[in-house]
């Protein structure tokens, strides 16, 4: 079975972690992630959704932050700060800066983003491909009500998202074009999923990205998601603040409506909320969305592959393996 992915950081590692868990060998997972938390930083690129899914997937990710390396250590960053460099909100690791030396070594090479994330991804046998959303260099930054617009990774990590923002501009976007091999994936897949990754700095800025809505809304490939707000909160991050920023409610069946369902020129055939948020489910049926309520926490890799066949079984039977 061809399962493609549309995956921010945390919540889309831990997913897919789950999903490969369920599915077993012999399936096809393609993971298109989310660039625009990109930046630069003491002159290398650093891929905070890219880093995540790859470490999250190749076993080495901190389990108790969620993105990072586990045994990471600072010694690098703590001399950077003594030159007065670095910023004391974003800590940058020794092992994590590893990443990110070999990924700047392989830009300035000349490799666009996708052959060096394919490059990186061999050390850690991931079990799924894993594509940037776009090789050009987009970054989301937050707009704030007095209209300046500061860096996603700012708004996020030093301010907590507590800056009221009004929406969010991804820099660079207009002049991308969906990364190699991301629309040929959607539109060739058995399955789609949006995890429950940040419905709008996530899996939004990778559905902005010219050419993959379209991918989507075309696909013969059921598309199916699970809810990232469980009981009008989402389970960790802010993404109550991003959701509120856009004007959009922070329940399960709002998040299920601005993705939109695709008999009415939307996304989704089938939507998955926990079961905080049954009484939903009739309401998003009359709509004509396949909706089912599970345990949607995902507590450990055991429970996160139960959501994902839960997911998957929304959407029916699909080719078996291969
Ligand atoms: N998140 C934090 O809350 N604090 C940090 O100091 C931090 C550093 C960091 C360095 C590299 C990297 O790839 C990610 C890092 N993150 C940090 C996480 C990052 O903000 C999030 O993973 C995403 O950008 C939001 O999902």
């Amino acid at each position: 079975m061809k399962v493609v992915v549309l995956s921010g950081g945390v919540g889309g590692a831990r997913f897919t972690r789950g999903l490969l868990a369920h599915l077993g060998p012999g399936h096809e997972v393609t993971v298109v992630a989310n660039t625009g938390d990109d930046l630069w930083l003491h002159g290398v690129r650093v891929c905070p959704d890219l880093d995540t899914l790859m470490y999250t997937l190749g076993g080495a990710v901190h389990e108790g932050q969620g993105w990072g390396r586990a045994d990471e250590s600072t010694r690098v960053s703590t001399d950077l700060a003594a030159y007065g460099l670095g910023w004391d909100w974003f800590t940058l690791g020794d092992l994590d800066l590893a990443t990110c030396l070999a990924r700047t070594e392989l830009l300035r090479g000349g490799l666009p983003l996708s052959a060096a994330t394919d490059r990186l991804a061999q050390r850690w046998d991931l079990g799924v491909r894993l594509l940037p959303m776009t090789d050009a260099e987009v970054e989301t930054h937050a707009r704030l009500a007095d209209g300046t617009l500061l860096h996603f990774e700012e708004w996020w990590v030093r301010h907590h998202a507590t800056l009221p923002a009004v929406g969010f501009e991804q820099v660079g976007l207009s002049g991308s074009v969906a990364a190699p091999g991301v629309v040929e994936a959607l539109v060739s897949a058995d399955v789609v999923v949006l995890p429950p990754s940040n419905p709008v700095v996530s899996v939004g800025t990778i559905l902005a990205v010219p050419g993959v809505r379209e991918a989507i809304t075309s696909t013969p490939a059921p598309v199916v998601g699970v809810s990232p707000i469980i009981g009008g909160a989402p389970v960790r991050g802010m993404a109550d603040a991003c959701l509120t920023a856009i004007g959009v409610p922070t329940t399960a069946s709002a998040v299920a409506r601005h993705y939109g369902l695709r008999r009415t020129g939307g996304l989704l055939d089938a939507w998955v909320v926990d079961d905080a948020d049954a009484a939903s489910v009739p309401g998003l049926r009359e709509h004509g969305l396949v909706c089912g309520a599970t345990d949607t926490l995902m507590r450990d890799v055991a429970s996160t592959a139960r959501i994902a066949a839960f997911a998957l079984d929304l959407v029916g039977p699909v080719p078996s393996a291969g």
